[in-house]
């Protein structure tokens, strides 16, 4: 954003944390001890390995790294370490009890707000305008994500509730947005707490084409899955479809088909499947299906971000669709605010300098493109946060879900996972080229 002074960087740093750190309370304090330590689906971790976690990274980083301060309790680093054991093997790990992780994760943060009262801001790299305090605030808001993720596999009774989004999506528009050809600037070099994998900002030469203006909707999924999409082998990869027929899979996760409708469950409540609601919860394979069954395809990653930054006038890049300006509850869904995505065509305010909608927040997008460094990426600080993830295996998603914090949503942020996975907050919107004709 803007240049901070010292002391404002300071109080941003330290406002970002308590976000942080609130939103995880929430969603550790709403269930019990069991719940806590039980493991609610083999795809995720028990939530207290999650909490303590978040404990831990801010440890390493914050009270060693930056603050030079000697391990508070190095025994427990592997516990923690999320290469040594997998999801499904964590809950039999000797993991600190809910109070232990409470207690521990409270005493770094205790240390940490000190380290950042006396560190100066600048110099190094990790200091450098507070990276690597915005670095560990956007990490546990991903693991906060990733909880509510556990919150919606969990069975039983709604332990988190919110009030639904405001419908803004009044007025008809044009179903689709002409994105002109030509450069743009993709990517960063100027936002202070933006990633690695997000830099350095470098020019593409991106050819016209149209993107959907907003995302797909559950009503335009049902269709497809109502014209036998599921059945039809020729709007699947070929590994799609296996995967498809492998996992018996003929509908969204979390959808089931009862009385003659589609119904959902969403955070405890089962509900009719809302037509105008972009749709949640599917994998790569299906929004790649879906879009061939339309007659589209997916956005590529650099397509999306064009849509999403460029602005015609000026020629440059936005750091949000809207502009520069920091998310309000009026540009975007986001921060948990509410449970669910806002009908399709809401967010007049956060629309793009072309009008596209609900860029930012609401679902996650999957676009057609794989998870690859950016020319001239280089490692920072650590290569476990993006670059062992780079190659072929994982899709980017962007844009960011109503799950996502705004420290950790911005135009450039990328997200990336298998293209089998749908418990988390994904949907997407489809693409086509533009002719010739189209295009004078
Ligand atoms: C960027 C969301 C794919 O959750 O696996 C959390 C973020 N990295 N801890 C993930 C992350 C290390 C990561 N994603
Ligand atoms: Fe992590």
């Amino acid at each position: 954003g803007p240049a901070l002074d010292p002391e404002a960087l300071r109080q941003r740093a330290e406002t970002v944390l308590r976000t942080a750190r609130d939103r995880t309370h929430t969603l550790t304090s709403c269930v019990d001890e069991n719940d806590l330590t039980a493991q609610h689906s083999p795809l995720m971790s028990p939530l207290v390995w999650d909490l303590a976690h978040i404990g831990n990274q801010e440890e390493q980083w914050l009270l060693r790294a930056v603050g030079g301060q000697d391990a508070l309790r190095p025994e427990i680093d592997s516990v923690y370490d999320a290469f040594e054991h997998p999801r499904a093997k964590r809950p039999t790990l000797p993991l600190l009890a809910p109070a232990e992780a409470r207690g521990y994760v409270a005493d770094v943060r205790n240390r940490v707000l000190d380290i950042l009262e006396r560190t100066e801001l600048r110099g190094a790299p990790l200091v450098d305008a507070a990276f690597a305090f915005g670095m560990i605030a956007q990490h546990e808001q991903q693991h906060d994500e990733t909880m509510l993720i556990t919150h919606q596999l969990r069975r039983g009774p709604a332990a988190l509730t919110a009030p639904p989004p405001p419908d803004t999506s009044g007025g008809a528009l044009p179903d689709e947005v002409l994105v002109p050809g030509g450069p743009f600037t993709m990517g960063t070099s100027s936002e202070p707490w933006a990633l690695d994998n997000e830099r350095p900002a470098h020019h593409r030469l991106v050819p016209p084409f149209f993107i959907d203006t907003t995302p797909v909707t559950n009503g335009a999924y049902a269709h497809f899955i109502a014209d036998g999409g599921y059945t039809e082998r020729r709007w699947w990869t070929a590994e799609g479809w296996a995967h498809i027929q492998e996992h018996g899979l003929s509908a969204p996760l979390f959808w089931r088909r009862e009385g003659g409708q589609w119904l959902r469950r969403s955070f405890g409540v089962t509900e009719p499947v809302p037509p105008e609601e972009p749709v949640l919860h599917v994998s790569w394979y299906e929004a790649d299906a879906y879009a061939r069954w339309a007659g589209r395809r997916l956005p590529t990653e650099e397509e999306w971000e064009k849509a999403a930054r460029h602005d015609p006038e000026s020629g440059r890049s936005r750091r949000y669709p809207w502009g520069d300006a920091d998310p309000t509850p009026d540009h975007a869904n986001l921060g948990q605010r509410h449970l669910r995505p806002a009908p399709a065509g809401s967010y007049p305010q956060g629309a793009s300098a072309l009008g596209v909608r609900q860029l930012i927040g609401d679902v996650w997008e999957w676009t057609s493109s794989d998870f690859l460094p950016y020319p001239g990426f280089t490692v920072f600080p650590y290569p476990e946060y993006s670059q062992v993830f780079f190659g072929p295996a994982y899709k980017v998603l962007r844009g960011g879900s109503f799950a996502v914090d705004a420290v950790a949503c911005r135009g450039t942020f990328r997200n990336w996972d298998l293209p089998i996975r749908r418990q988390i907050f994904s949907g997407f919107r489809t693409a086509r080229d533009a002719s010739p004709a189209e295009v004078s």
